[in-house]
């Protein structure tokens, strides 16, 4: 069938509205058509070039939500009119690492969702001329259909707003994962949170829910202390506005550091402040944040030797399949806003509109809708 899609030809260039030809799906594969999806940070990183997994031409997204409208033979567990949430962390519930309580990293498909294929190797899409291009995260959300491997899309409520819900498909169940399935919060804890958007506000949103006793939240725009304040954040650091060393300057408002601290930016000198921010004995800081290819994080090992622990979440831990459904539940339930930080609901065909926004730092989330 012929979809409509945005194409990623080469890096630092506007995307392309095309007509791209898309394949039915194959053995264990869905078709999924896509109501709505959310601009990710990721997306504009992975578009600037220095994602090491990046491929071109391609089709990004990976923060979406729709309908099932197809099925591929020994599908099992989805059916068309079914809605979904795609999951660029799948759940096959088989593989070693499904099968280990530890993490939620599956690795069915790992290895060819890296290559901008799917799992046979093959990609689903191409343009008029014949030509390949290439899946993105598996999951291709900026596009109005996709076919997904069905272990990598979560069913959820059928009364679920798609326009809303799809940013559980990222940033929400990211932050808020983060704070409850990676860090394992307890209440009355302080916690440190660098970078306020899409990601940093679903962390102060997750550690308010947990009862955190002090929420510190750290970003070079100032816009983002009411954005902070509204999820619960009780004190805002504009890096830039403050004489001397920052790491001392949050170890001493949070009386000792954090006992959690987040980077949420994706810049490995903060990820470094943020170790150096969490508590002398037992901090954890937890690397959100996506670094370009080639950079690396520093520390000197003492920071280890006296009891920090350095760790990172994909996906906020979170197992899709098993945990998504329950995010829109509580969101349906009024347990957690998602409504106010989607800042902006637009046509899908605005969608350079949206990346130009972000760039700007204007806004939480933007929505496309098809
Ligand atoms: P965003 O653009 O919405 O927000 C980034 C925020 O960081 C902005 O508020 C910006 O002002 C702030 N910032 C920039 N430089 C800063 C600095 N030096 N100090 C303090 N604040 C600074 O991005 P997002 O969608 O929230 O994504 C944040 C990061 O999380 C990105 O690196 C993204 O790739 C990553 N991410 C990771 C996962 C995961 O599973 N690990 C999931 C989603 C996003
Ligand atoms: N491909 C990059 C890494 C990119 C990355 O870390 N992606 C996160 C999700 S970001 C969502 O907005 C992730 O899930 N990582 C798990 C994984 O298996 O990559 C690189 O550096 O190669
Ligand atoms: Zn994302």
């Amino acid at each position: 069938m012929d979809v409509r899609a945005a194409v990623a030809f080469e890096p630092n260039k506007p995307l392309s509205i095309e007509t791209v030809h898309l394949e039915g799906p194959k053995e264990g594969e869905v078709l999924v058509e896509n109501k709505a999806t959310g601009i990710c940070h990721t997306d504009a990183f992975v578009l600037s070039g220095r994602d090491p997994e990046g491929k071109f031409p391609a089709i990004f997204g990976h923060e979406g939500a729709g309908v099932v409208q197809d099925v591929g033979p020994g599908v099992k567990d989805v059916k068309p009119g079914d809605h979904v949430i795609p999951l660029y962390v799948p759940e096959c519930r088989e593989c070693e690492y499904c099968l280990n309580p530890k993490t939620n990293l599956c690795q069915a498909i790992r290895e060819t969702q890296g290559q901008g294929v799917m799992p046979d190797g093959t990609s689903r899409f191409s343009l008029k001329d014949g030509s390949m291009v290439h899946h993105f995260m598996g999951t291709s959300t900026f596009s109005n259909y996709t076919v997904l491997p069905e272990i990598a899309v979560a069913k959820i409520r059928e009364d679920a707003p798609f326009d809303k819900v799809c940013y559980v498909g990222c940033g929400v169940t990211t932050g808020i994962g983060a704070v409850v399935n990676t860090a394992k919060m307890e209440p009355g804890a302080r916690v440190i949170v660098f970078g306020l958007g899409g990601i940093g506000l679903n962390v102060i949103q997750g550690a308010r829910m947990v009862g955190a006793r002090q929420i510190v939240g750290v970003d070079i725009n100032n816009d983002k202390k009411a954005w902070g304040e509204k999820f619960g954040m009780t004190d805002f650091v504009n890096p830039n506005e403050i004489d001397g060393d920052l790491t001392k300057y949050l170890v001493e408002l949070t009386k000792g550091g954090g006992d959690y601290t987040f980077e949420c930016v994706g810049s490995t000198a903060l990820m470094r402040q943020a170790l150096e921010s969490a508590h002398k004995g037992w901090g954890m800081s937890v690397i959100v944040g996506v670094a370009g290819a080639g950079e690396e994080v520093s520390t000197r090992p003492v920071q280890m030797v006296t009891g920090r622990h350095w760790t990172g979440t994909a996906f906020g831990g979170a197992r899709g399949r098993t945990d998504v459904p329950k995010i829109v539940d509580w969101y349906m339930e009024g347990l957690i806003d998602i409504d106010t930080m989607i800042t902006k609901v637009m046509p899908f065909e605005n969608i350079n509109e949206g990346f130009e926004m972000m760039e700007r730092g204007e806004g939480i989330r933007t929505v496309l809708t098809y």
